[in-house]
């Protein structure tokens, strides 16, 4: 009964929020402002509202799976271990959907496997979860499996990435904007060098990632306005810092006349650190090369602070309060958001101002909850 209760309502969904996670309190901007819909078989989806200015992050108790008695099962299809930011992401999950607070979680990490990840999905499905959070490791390939879950009247949250999928097949989709976040590096580099000409190496996240996609999309975005700038190369380094450093090897090999290194997370620019020292590369603020980064970890804050990555863009993992609202409001019988876009920040190194980013100190490092 719960189950088809909260798929009829969640249908009743509204518009897009955004959630503002500067620093690390994670505001957020819900505009649930629907009153709770008639089971929406047969309801209009509501107009879209104007988006609400920025609201409080969820509530202290959102975490906290509402009295309806029992516990509530959550199966979580993770992408993997791949990074510092997803080791944050699963660890604020299994804080927040923990017995304490009224749930069950199953937690299956899919080491970036899609097959493995399309079976934790079915077996949740099997299992008759409450809830399925999906935190997808390709863009492609959802909409059977999407299929089967709301046939089984099990509403889906799609976390952290996002899907190319009919989004009528899922409940809500909650994370940050990737495209913005390259958009965000292109802005800062093209402040930075102030018409100056770059040649650029770009270590890509995991191929199929709309994170990859979205990161790759908003920075050509920016290039594309700069004929001064040449895009040299751009290859997969899958989120590792193995893989960072590969692909850097490999570019030095190539490429020697290289002045910028766009790593799409911390743990590639480490490996792409490593490869340049090996080669005797200077990089960051008193180097040759210019690194961006993005997730701002602690770790790439710390390289930030000490001017090795010049740039840092922020997609913050504590995502999880989003995820545990989302559930509370279905277990309320309440409509819930088609999207919730956690917004970022970036961080640039000691000794450079940007309209773009926060100037590193070792307060914001010290500030930082992950
Ligand atoms: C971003 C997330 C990405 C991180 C990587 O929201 O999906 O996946 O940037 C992680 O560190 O591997
Ligand atoms: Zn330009």
């Amino acid at each position: 009964m719960k189950k088809k209760l909260a798929v009829l309502l969640a249908g009743a969904m509204v518009m897009a929020s955004l959630a503002g996670c500067g620093g690390n309190d994670a505001a957020a901007t819900t505009t649930n402002d629907a009153p709770a819909a008639e089971p929406a078989a047969e309801a209009e989806p509501e107009a879209e509202p104007e988006a609400e200015p920025e609201a409080e992050a969820p509530a202290d108790d959102a975490a906290e799976a509402p009295a309806a008695g029992g516990t509530i099962s959550v199966g979580f299809a993770q992408v993997g271990h791949e990074s510092d930011w997803r080791a944050a992401n699963t660890q604020n999950y299994q804080d927040t959907f923990s017995e304490a607070n009224g749930y069950e979680l199953s937690f299956v990490d899919a080491d970036n496997d899609n097959a493995v990840q399309l079976e934790a999905v079915r077996t949740f499905i099997q299992q008759e979860m409450d809830y399925i959070c999906i935190a997808p490791i390709e863009t492609a390939g959802w909409d059977t499996v999407l299929q089967e879950a709301q046939d089984a009247g099990i509403p889906v949250l799609i976390v952290d990435r996002s899907v190319d999928a009919d989004p009528s097949l899922y409940t809500t989709q909650l994370g940050c904007d990737m495209v913005a976040e390259g958009e965000t590096a292109g802005n800062w580099l093209a402040e930075y060098l102030n018409g100056e000409e770059a040649k650029i190496l770009v270590i890509e996240g995991s191929v199929g990632a709309s994170a990859t996609l979205g990161r790759t999309e908003g920075f050509n975005n920016i290039a594309a306005g700069h004929s001064e700038w040449e895009i040299l190369d751009s290859q997969s380094g899958d989120f590792t810092q193995a893989g960072g450093q590969e692909v850097m090897e490999s570019f030095i090999k190539s490429y020697s006349d290289f002045n910028v290194v766009v790593c799409q997370n911390d743990n590639e620019a480490y490996g792409a650190m490593d490869a340049m020292d090996a080669a005797g590369i200077t990089y960051g603020v008193d180097g040759d090369v210019i690194i961006i980064s993005f997730d701002a970890t602690h770790d790439g804050l710390q390289y930030t602070l000490d001017g090795k990555i010049n740039c840092n863009v922020e997609c913050n993992p504590l995502q999880a309060g989003f995820a545990a609202e989302v559930i509370k409001k279905l277990e309320a019988g309440e409509a819930v958001d088609a999207q919730t876009i956690v917004k970022d920040e970036a961080f640039v190194a000691p000794g450079i101002t940007s309209q773009y980013a926060v100037t590193m100190t070792q307060e914001v490092l010290d500030g930082r909850a992950y």
